[in-house]
Order: structure tokens, then sequence, then C-alpha cells
């Protein structure tokens, strides 16, 4: 059944929800879990579900996104499954940047107007989740839906960030706000009673859009509406049979720092709300990396990818990514360490050592706290971070403090001795 779908992932706006963790890097392609990439998350839902041809939409074509899909999504010669990246382009009908959600499909049209189909799946680059479209795409066909939107029930709290709708008794959405501010109290649906009882009593669009192909074509072309969300859905329900796929499994959005953080956190606990050891796991490089090799540490709750090689004391609630050197004495804890591309020879770490800087990795006798340190530092010996008092909101050169959570940024060099 799924065979007839091509699936397009929006990877992400000009947006800078995720600086500066997006500056050097295109979104999808940014690290995730300790050795995953944003982009693995919808790719392998996708994949699962058995949508084997999937476009990654992104504002610009980086190279370590272009390398991970060249490295990771190989199929048969014998097979039409394909992942390719369409990064916005100037062409002579349009001017460079996607404006929106809606127009960054548009100007993709023309490429999947070339391919056999008859539903387009739209799914957002920054949500973590698992999901069987299989299961969304067998109710659409059975609702004979025009449209269909997979659903969650939400909080009050939670309403002014969503896509909020009502629906009829045969799940058809009746009525449609974008983000509604105030007043949103008659929006409140019937919901199950588990639901009822943590009060998620408002239906949220998850943003996750299935279109019958002709419709799509129709919707998109002759007008410039940017966005699904503000524009393209509330005008369809209007005279189009929109569905609601109702889901109630675990959802959550990784496109800000402080949502990102907690969701890679979150992965350390007992039983994860997101599940990597699931039969529908996640698919990445495999990149034949040495096995971590651990000495002296304590780790209480801690993820550690391949290839990194640990002395800390202590490391507490962290997620340690591929390749990550830590030094003696040093203690971790809530911090999502990315790692790096590449391994410093022992010759250069003596040339680093001799000349009193630090080497790439985190030095001995650090401190650090509730931090994201990007790919490929070198944070010197120590170092304390977010130890001390509150921090500022801002941008500080080679980190920036969002939220109380300090983000080192991609090949800072933080010197030793430096207290941040
Ligand atoms: P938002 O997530 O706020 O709301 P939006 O900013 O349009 O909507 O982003 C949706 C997805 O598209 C994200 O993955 C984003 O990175 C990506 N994206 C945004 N602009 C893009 C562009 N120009 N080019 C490529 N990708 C782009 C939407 C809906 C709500 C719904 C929430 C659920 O509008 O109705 O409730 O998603 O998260
Ligand atoms: P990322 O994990 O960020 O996608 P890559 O896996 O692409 O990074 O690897 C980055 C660099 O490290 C590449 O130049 C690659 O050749 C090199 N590399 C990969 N595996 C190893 C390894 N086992 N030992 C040393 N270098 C490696």
């Amino acid at each position: 059944m799924t065979s007839n779908v091509i699936c397009i992932v929006l990877g992400g706006g000009q947006g800078s929800r995720l600086s500066p963790l997006t500056a050097s890097r295109s979104k999808p392609a940014v690290p995730i879990a300790g050795k995953y990439r944003l982009v693995d998350i919808p790719i392998s839902n996708c994949l699962h579900s058995g949508i084997t041809r999937i476009y990654v939409l992104t504002q610009f074509n980086s190279a370590s996104l272009n390398k991970h899909i060249k490295n990771t999504y190989h199929f048969s010669s014998f097979s039409e499954a394909f992942v390719d990246i369409l990064a916005a382009e100037q062409t002579p009908m349009s001017g460079g940047w996607y404006q929106g959600t809606a127009d960054a499909v548009r100007q993709s049209l023309h490429h999947l107007a070339v391919h056999d189909f008859d539903y387009v799946l739209i799914l957002s680059g920054d949500q973590l989740y698992q999901m069987d479209f299989e299961d969304m795409i067998s109710k659409h066909i059975e609702a004979q839906a025009d449209i269909s939107i997979a659903t969650i029930p939400v909080h009050a709290n939670d309403v002014p960030g969503f896509g909020i709708l009502k629906t009829d008794e045969q799940s058809i959405i009746t009525k449609f706000v974008e983000k509604p501010k105030t007043n949103f109290e008659p929006l409140a649906s019937e919901v199950s009673e588990e639901m009822q009882a943590q009060g998620r009593i408002y239906l949220a669009s998850m943003g996750i859009y299935l279109f019958n192909r002709k419709l799509l074509f129709d919707l998109l072309q002759g007008n410039d509406h940017p966005d699904f969300g503000k524009e393209i859905i509330p005008q369809a329900i209007v005279d189009k049979k929109v569905y609601s796929y109702q889901y109630e499994g675990y959802w959550t959005d990784i496109g800000t720092i402080p949502s990102f953080f907690d969701a890679n956190l979150g992965l350390t606990d007992d039983i994860p709300q997101f599940n990597l050891f699931d039969k529908n796991y996640i698919f990445t490089r495999a990149r034949m990396l040495p096995p971590s090799k651990v000495s002296g540490t304590h780790l209480d709750k801690v993820i550690i990818a391949d290839g990194c090689i640990v002395n800390a004391s202590h490391i507490k609630r962290s997620v340690i990514g591929i390749r990550t050197r830590i030094g003696f004495e040093t203690s971790i804890e809530n911090c999502y360490v990315m790692g790096s591309d590449n391994y410093q020879t022992l010759e250069q770490i003596d040339e680093s050592v001799a000349n009193g800087t630090p080497i790439m990795g985190i030095g001995d006798r650090c401190k650090i706290k509730n931090a994201i340190i990007d790919k490929n530092t070198f944070i010197g010996n120590d170092v304390c971070i977010n130890c001390g008092p509150p921090l500022a909101n801002g941008d500080y050169g080679d980190y920036t403090v969002q939220d109380g959570i300090v983000v080192i940024k991609k090949r800072a060099v933080i010197p030793h001795g430096t207290v941040i």
C-alpha cells in the first residue's frame, strides 16, 4: 500500500531556532542522540513503513548533510528507492529561499511530477517520534479523504504553539485555527479518558500531512500561499474532506535548543519515552568506529556512542557522541557532547601539549553542567562551564546561552582555565 507514496521531509526554514547548531550545517544534519542526525528520524519512520522514495527539502546544501545521506541510504539498483536532498535553488520561476512550508513543496513539484505515485506524505524534519505511516495511509483510504493530518491531544498550555482543530464523529476536520493565542476554549475536543486525565483536551496538528496527488498540485499551483498551517490547510477544510488521524504515542518537537536538549537527555532515562532499542530502530551511517574505551569513570544514566576515549571521574545524565575524548578528573552532568568528525594523531596531541593549547575533546579537571558541546571542539584543562550562578541569555562568541543551557559552538577552542 505504501509503494504508491512519495515522502517529502521539510528540513527546516531559515529560522534560527536551533542556532548556533545550524550556523554551519543545515538543520537535517544536526547530530542527535550521539550518533544519528535529525533527518534519520523521519527517514527511518518512512523506511519502517515501507515508504522508500523520499525527498529532503533544505535551505542550504551542507557538506555534512550530503555526505550523511550519500553514505547512509543505499538501495538496490533494481529498486526505485531513493533519498534525495532538494536544496532551495534559484530558478527562472523562483528567487531562492523557500518562503514557507507550502512554498518549499511548491518549488519542488517539478521534481515530484516525474514520478508515479498517488499520495504525498509531508513530514516535519524536527520531531522525535515513531509512527507507522502504513496505518495512517490505510485510514486515509478507508475514509476516502482528500487530505489526512496526523493529530495529537495537547494541554491548554501548548495550544498557542500548534494548529488546533475540531472534528465531527467521523474524524473529519470541521475547524482549524493555526496557533490560537486567546479564547481557544471552544476548540476543546472529546478525547479518551487517559488524555482527559492528563488535561490533553485540545487536538493539535502534528504537521504531518497526507495529500492525494492531484489535490496537492491543485492547491499549490496558481497561488503563492507560503504555509500549510497558515493558509493551505485552513482553506482546504472548507470544501475538502480532511481526515484527522489521531495518535497518542510519544511525540515531541526538537526544533528549539531547550526541546532538543531535553529530548537528548531524556534518552538516558530508565525507560525513555523514545526508545532507541525498539524494533523500529533509527537507521544511520554505519561508521566502523572502534568500541569506546572508558577508564576510572563513574557513569550514571549515560549514553556513550562508538569510538570514545573517556577518562573522566564522573558523568551523569549525559549523551556522549561519537569519537569524544574526555580527560582525567573531569565531571560532566546534564550534557549532550556531540563528539568529533576525526581523531587527532598522537603527534598533533604532543604538539598541542608542548604549545600549551587544548587538544580536541574535553580536557582534564573540567566541570561541565547543562551544556551542549558541538562537534570538533577543543576544551582545555581546568575549564568550568555553567557551574556558577545562572547565565544570561546571549551570544558570547564561542558559545551561546539559552534558558540556562550553554551551547559551545562547533570547532570552538576554549583555553585552559576558562570559566563560563
Ligand atoms: P510549525 O512547526 O511552527 O507549525 P513551520 O515553522 O511551518 O511550522 O515548520 C514545519 C516544519 O517545516 C519544520 O520541520 C520546519 O523546520 C520546516 N520548515 C519551515 N519552513 C521551511 C522552509 N521554508 N523550507 C523547508 N522546511 C521548512 C506546524 C504547523 C502547525 C502544527 C505544527 C506541529 O503549521 O499547524 O501544529 O507544525 O509541529
Ligand atoms: P560524522 O559522523 O560526523 O558523519 P564521518 O563519519 O563522516 O563523520 O567521519 C568524519 C571523518 O572521520 C571522515 O573523514 C572519515 O573518513 C573519518 N573516519 C571515519 N571513521 C574513522 C575511523 N574509524 N578512524 C578514523 N577516522 C575515521
